[in-house]
């Protein structure tokens, strides 16, 4: 990996050691095209500039359960606007470190965590998804985990269901691991940030914002997140929890 992503991954948050694991939920993200120019000079600073990274399938991979133009729609404008909304933010703040000029640094703090968390979230949720037809079943220490910390996987995925179902507004039910006290944890986040969980990693995750259904189920989110239990990929949830284990 280059330096600017060891270096992205050492700030980064939430414990990570760069290059100890081969699987990381910031594995996409920071492969990145370098620094991007800061504009006010040297003395303000480096910074990332985060790119939309490539989807591992094809935009129709996820039919009939995940569309083709919605999965077109979503990486290609959705994603790719939190991409530039959190370049643009880092941007400003580099701009107001040159000039002194802080008197935004509320409203650009605020888009720093929205689009962080966008370019984050979605990073993670087109790994996380493939074709159904290679979806699998959680297995290893995953399956063994969710047995131990939610009864069953049954009990697991009527827990997360639930979770996705009732988000208020936009947001996403997530799947994180807690290596406080070695748990798996089930979430919801408002928005793409709000209601975190810190210090815990998330290893799963479906948006429920209705761009990430709308087109082909409407307002039946319930259907959407049946069908989307179809096209989780399985192998890089387990990979996500063993890179979260190892960092501890
Ligand atoms: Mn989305």
């Amino acid at each position: 990996m280059g330096n600017e992503r060891r270096d992205f991954m050492k700030t980064a948050g939430s414990a990570l050691v760069a290059g100890a694991v081969a699987f990381s939920p910031l594995q996409t993200i920071a492969q990145t095209g370098g620094q991007a120019a800061v504009p006010t000079g040297a003395s303000a600073g480096e910074l990332t500039k985060h790119e939309l990274p490539k989807l591992p399938y094809a935009y129709d991979a996820l039919e009939p359960h995940i569309d083709t133009q919605t999965m077109q729609l979503h990486h290609g404008k959705h994603h790719q606007a939190y991409v530039d909304g959190l370049n643009k933010a880092e941007a400003e703040l580099a701009k107001a470190r040159g000039t002194g000029d802080f008197s935004l640094i509320q409203h650009w703090s605020r888009l720093l965590a929205f689009n962080y968390g966008g370019h984050y979230l979605h990073s993670l949720f087109w790994r996380t998804m493939g074709p159904a037809s290679s979806s699998g079943e959680p297995s290893g220490d995953l399956a063994a985990k969710i047995r131990r910390d939610f009864g069953s996987v049954e009990l697991f995925k009527k827990q997360f269901s639930e979770a996705a179902a009732k988000v208020e507004g936009s947001g996403w039910a997530l799947l994180h691991y807690r290596p406080a006290d070695d748990r798996l944890i089930i979430a919801q986040a408002e928005n793409q940030q709000k209601m975190a969980h810190w210090g815990a990693t998330v290893l799963l995750g479906i948006d429920v914002w209705e761009h990430a259904y709308y087109l082909k189920y409407q307002n039946r989110r319930a259907d959407y997140i049946a069908a989307w239990w179809q096209v989780v990929n399985w192998n890089e949830v387990a990979g996500n929890l063993k890179s979260a284990m190892a960092r501890g």
